[in-house]
Order: structure tokens, then C-alpha cells, then sequence
């Protein structure tokens, strides 16, 4: 947890006056979440945010974090984010809270990503981590095939005894390739797959990683 929460709040200093802010989902950009509600709140920091999820959207709310429509947004100035797996391209693998679908369309909306981790999510290679792919409900069946196909083994994530429905309604098949050698490829072929909404390989879409240690150093890499 340490790691995670000095992460996040390195990346909070960089959230400035008048900004228009992303707040991601997880359990380190909880991190950031709290902090920049700490800076509203002791720094009468004037910024306005939009969430990522309905878990990050009712926090930032108890906290007293300015929240805006997205009627408003034409772009972000600064999303701050978790993530499951960093590469040394600064490719990700998101989706582990099940929230990679708004969390790409934030980020995408995003002048600035900001990556938030602790150490034992920076990889060499990303796909240890099963890439979460989010699917329609309409024929899922049929969409599990086609990703098997791809040569993973997807696994459609639970939710006690019943299956794991997003914030969009959707499922979660949680994809194990063991090894992803090309992500940018496999990232346009998952998604043209009829059913696929979207995966959680974010590709060139990070612009900074944070990464937090046990022993409290913080390293960027960009
Ligand atoms: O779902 C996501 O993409 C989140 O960013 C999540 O995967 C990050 O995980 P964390 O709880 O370890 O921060």
C-alpha cells in the first residue's frame, strides 16, 4: 500500500490550479484520489474532475472533488491512473477493476496520462497478467470462442457465483496469453471482433509512469 500511495501522490504535485483532472480507478489511484481532495479541501485547490468509474466518482464526491460533465469536456488536462502491467514501451495492461472501458475513453480525452504503480507492475513483457477484455452480453458465448481462437484461454470473470457486470453493463473476459509479443497488434485485433467493446492494452497512451517502492524511492520512467 505504501508504495502505491507515495506513487500517487508524486503524481498528485502535478496537478495544478484551474485544471480539468481525470480520476482513475483502483486501488493506488484511490491514492490519488484522496490526495487531491486533501488539496481542495487544506489548498482550496480549484480544479474540476471527471471519474472513471462509479466507485471513484462517489469517492471524489464524499471527498468534495468538483465533479463535471463530460457535456463540458472538450479535453483533459491531466488523467491520473492505475495500471496492472508496464512495459518499458510504456504499454499497459488495464482492467483489473473491471473499469478499462471509461478509463480509455478518459484517457483518450487526455492531454496528459499519468501511470501510477508500484514496482511489481513494471514487466518486460506484458501478458502475465491476464489482459481483461470487455464483451456485449448479447451472444458472449460466441465472442469467448472467437478470443479463444486468438490462442488465450479467456476466463469470464466472476462476481461471487454470478458473472462480473461492469459500470456499462457489459461482461469481463479476463484473457490469459502468457506472453503478448506484439500489443499494438493484438490490441487492433481484439477489437474487431464483434462483441469486443474494448481491451485493456493501452497503447501509446501513457506519457508518464510513477513508480513506487517499499522502501519509499519513487522512479519515473518516460
Ligand atoms: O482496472 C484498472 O485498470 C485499474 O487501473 C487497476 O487495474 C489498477 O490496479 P491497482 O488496484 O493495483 O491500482
Amino acid at each position: 500500500m505504501e508504495s502505491k500511495r507515495i506513487a500517487a501522490e508524486q503524481a498528485v504535485e502535478l496537478v495544478k490550479e484551474g485544471m480539468k483532472v481525470g480520476l482513475g480507478t483502483g486501488s493506488t489511484a484511490y491514492w490519488a484520489i484522496q490526495a487531491i481532495g486533501r488539496r481542495v479541501k487544506e489548498e482550496g485547490l480549484n480544479i474540476q474532475a471527471v471519474a472513471t468509474s462509479v466507485q471513484s466518482e462517489q469517492l471524489a464526491k464524499e471527498l468534495g472533488i468538483p465533479m463535471m460533465s463530460f457535456a463540458d469536456v472538450d479535453v483533459l488536462d491531466l488523467t491520473i491512473d492505475g495500471a496492472d502491467e508496464v512495459d518499458s514501451g510504456l504499454h499497459l495492461i488495464k482492467g483489473g477493476g473491471g473499469a478499462l472501458l471509461r478509463e480509455k475513453i478518459v484517457a483518450a480525452a487526455s492531454k496528459q496520462l499519468i501511470i501510477i504503480v508500484d514496482e511489481s507492475k513494471v514487466v518486460n513483457q506484458l501478458g502475465k497478467f491476464p489482459l481483461p477484455v470487455e464483451i456485449v452480453p448479447f451472444a458472449f458465448e460466441l465472442t469467448v470462442k472467437k478470443l479463444r481462437n486468438l490462442g488465450c484461454e479467456p476466463k469470464l470473470r466472476k462476481n461471487g457465483e454470478e458473472l462480473f457486470v461492469t459500470d456499462n453493463g457489459n461482461y469481463i473476459a479476463d484473457c490469459e496469453f502468457a506472453a503478448i509479443a506484439d500489443p499494438a497488434a493484438l490490441h487492433d485485433e481484439l477489437n474487431g471482433i464483434p462483441g469486443v467493446v474494448d481491451n485493456g492494452l493501452f497503447i501509446h497512451m501513457a506519457n508518464l509512469v510513477i513508480v513506487g517502492s517499499a522502501d519509499g524511492s519513487i522512479r519515473s520512467i518516460s
